[in-house]
C-alpha cells in the first residue's frame, strides 16, 4: 500500500501545474502513513472507492445550520454545552453518513456571539479518541485556543473562554487534533461561530433571515455514501463532490431582496474561486471584520478557512429567476428567486473605519517548502516540533511577517498561511497592492508558489503558545507544515 501510494504522489507531483499550483503533494512518509493507518477512524477506504454519487444537481433545499441555545445566560458571560460525538447524518439523500460531529450535526450548530460579551462553551468529548476545538479567528487565551497537543480525552469536558473583544465577524472552530485534525475536520467537526456587533446595526445591512451562513466543502464518497478519506492521495482529483451546508448542489429560495451570505470555505485543501454567472457580489467583510467599503466581485478566491461576506441583491432580478453559485467544480448552490419580501436593508459605501496600524518593531521572514527529501513541508526549514518555540513575540507589539512560499518546484505548490491569535492586515503582495477583499482584517491568506505576502498584527492581550501553519489541513496535520510562537510578558 506504501509503495503504491507513493507512486500514486510522485505522478500526481509530476502531472501538477495549474495556474495556482495547487495540486501537487509531497510522496508519502512512514511515520504519518502508520499513524492514519493506526486509527481506527481511517476506514481503509481509498482512492479506488471512490464513486460519484450522482445526486441530481438542486435537487435538495439547502438546509441552514442551525442555532445553538445558551444553557444559561450568566450577568458576565452566555455559556453552552456542546458534545463532540459520532453521528450518523444525511448528507446524501436517503443514505446515512458516519461523520464526526459537534453536537450531531454535519454542520455543528452555529454559535452567535456579541462584540465584549463573553462566551463560555463547555465541550464534552463523547468520541473514543482525543479531540479538541480550535475558535478559528478567535482572539483567545492560549488555554482556549485549542493547541494541538491540548486534547480533551474521550469522556472528558473542557470549558473553553471566549471573550469576543474583537470585531464582528463570521468565525469557525473546528477541532485542532495533533496529526488528526485533517481527518477530524474532513469528517464533519467544524461549525460556525458569529461575533455581532451592535454598533452594525446601524448600517442596516441585511440581518435575521436575511444573513446566511454558507459552508462549501469538497468531499469524496464511496458506493455506500461514506465519506473516503485519504490523506496521500491528490483531494483535486478525488474529492469532486462539493457541499453546501452540508449538501451536495443544493437549492435555496430566496425573495427579492438583499442578502447577507457568510461564505466559509471549509475544504481541508481546496481553493475555490466561486462565480455568479457574472452577478454582482458585492463583498463586505473578510476573515476578521467588516471591510472599509464593500468591493464589487464578480468572482471570489477563498483558500481553506477564508471566509468572505458578500451581499446578493436578488431585487435586481424577477421571481422566477435562478442564479447558479458555481466554482471550478461546477455548481455549488442554486438560489432561486420565488417571492417577493420587503426590502429594508442596504450597503451603505462606508463600512467601517480600520484604527491605523500601530508601527511595527519587528520585522520577520517566514519560509514555506518542502523539506529538503521532498517527503515533508516544512515552516523555516523544520517539521513542526512542540518542544521548540519557532518565534517569541512580546506581548501588545506590533511586527510585520514576510511569509514566502518558496514551493515553486512541480510547476508550483500553492499553500496558504493561518496565524492564531491575531488578525492581521495584508500590506502588500511582493510589493504590490493586497488582493480585492484583502483591505480589512485577514486571518488566512494564500500564498501562491513562489510569491510573498506581508502582514501586520499587534499581539495583544494574551501570553502564551500558538502555532501558524499552512491551513491547507493535509499539509499541517500530516506533513509538518506548522510552527509555534510564544507571546511572553
Ligand atoms: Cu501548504
Amino acid at each position: 500500500m506504501l509503495e503504491r501510494r507513493h507512486l500514486l504522489a510522485i505522478g500526481t507531483l509530476a502531472a501538477a501545474g495549474g495556474t495556482l499550483g495547487v495540486k501537487a503533494w509531497p510522496a508519502s512518509a512512514e511515520k504519518p502513513a502508520k499513524a492514519a493507518a493506526n486509527h481506527h477512524h481511517n476506514h481503509g477506504s481509498r482512492t479506488t472507492d471512490i464513486v460519484d454519487p450522482g445526486v441530481p444537481p438542486f435537487s435538495i433545499r439547502m438546509p441552514v445550520p442551525r442555532v445553538l441555545r445558551p444553557v444559561q445566560q450568566r450577568a458576565d458571560a452566555d455559556v453552552y454545552e456542546l458534545e463532540l460525538k459520532p453521528a450518523n447524518v444525511e448528507i446524501l439523500p436517503g443514505v446515512r453518513t458516519a461523520a464526526l460531529t459537534y453536537g450531531g450535526d454535519f454542520v455543528g450548530p452555529t454559535i452567535k456571539a456579541k462584540v465584549g460579551r463573553k462566551v463560555l462553551v463547555k465541550y464534552r468529548n463523547r468520541l473514543d479518541h482525543p479531540a479538541n476545538a480550535h475558535l478559528h479567528g478567535g482572539h483567545v487565551p492560549a488555554d482556549s485556543d485549542g493547541y494541538p497537543l491540548d486534547v480533551i480525552s474521550p469522556g472528558a469536558s473542557r470549558l473553553y473562554t471566549y471573550p469576543n473583544n474583537q470585531p464582528g465577524t463570521t468565525l469557525w472552530y473546528h477541532d485542532h487534533t495533533h496529526h488528526m485534525e485533517a481527518e477530524h475536520v474532513y469528517r464533519g467537526l467544524h461549525g460556525f461561530y458569529l461575533i455581532e456587533d451592535p454598533r452594525e446595526y446601524k448600517l442596516n445591512l441585511p440581518c435575521g433571515e436575511f444573513d446566511v451562513p454558507l459552508m462549501i466543502r469538497d468531499a469524496a464518497f464511496d458506493e455506500a455514501g461514506q465519506l473516503v478519506f485519504d490523506a496521500y492521495s491528490d483531494p483535486y482529483s478525488t474529492r469532486l463532490t462539493t457541499l453546501a451546508n452540508g449538501r451536495p448542489q443544493p437549492y435555496f429560495p430566496v425573495g427579492n431582496r438583499r442578502y447577507r451570505f457568510r461564505i466559509l470555505n471549509a475544504s481541508n485543501h481546496r481553493s475555490f474561486t466561486f462565480r455568479l454567472g457574472g452577478v454582482e457580489m458585492l463583498q463586505i467583510g473578510s476573515d476578521g471584520g467588516l471591510l472599509p467599503a464593500p468591493v464589487s466581485r464578480t468572482e471570489l478566491l477563498l483558500s481553506p478557512a477564508e471566509r468572505a461576506d458578500v451581499v446578493i441583491d436578488f431585487g435586481k432580478h424577477p421571481i422566477g429567476t435562478k442564479l447558479v453559485l458555481d466554482s471550478e467544480l461546477g455548481p455549488i448552490v442554486r438560489f432561486d428567486v420565488t417571492r417577493r419580501v420587503r426590502e429594508d436593508s442596504q450597503v451603505p459605501a462606508v463600512l467601517a473605519t480600520l484604527p491605523a496600524l500601530p508601527p511595527a518593531t519587528k520585522e520577520r521572514q517566514v519560509t514555506l517548502g518542502l523539506s529538503p527529501d521532498q517527503q515533508w513541508f516544512w515552516i523555516d526549514g523544520k517539521p513542526f516540533d512542540e518542544n521548540r518555540v519557532d518565534i517569541t513575540v512580546k506581548r501588545g507589539t506590533t511586527e510585520i511577517w514576510k511569509i514566502t512560499n518558496v514551493d515553486d518546484v512541480f510547476g508550483g505548490i500553492e499553500h496558504n498561511f493561518h496565524l492564531h491569535l491575531v488578525r492581521f492586515r495584508v500590506l502588500d503582495r511582493d510589493g504590490a497592492p493586497p488582493l480585492p477583499g484583502e483591505s480589512g482584517w485577514k486571518d488566512t491568506v494564500v500564498i501562491p508558489a513562489g510569491t510573498s505576502v506581508r502582514v501586520q498584527a499587534t499581539f495583544g492581550d494574551y501570553t502564551g503558545k500558538y502555532v501558524y501553519h499552512c491551513h491547507l489541513m493535509e499539509h499541517s496535520s500530516v506533513f509538518q507544515m506548522m510552527a509555534q510562537m510564544e507571546i511572553v510578558p
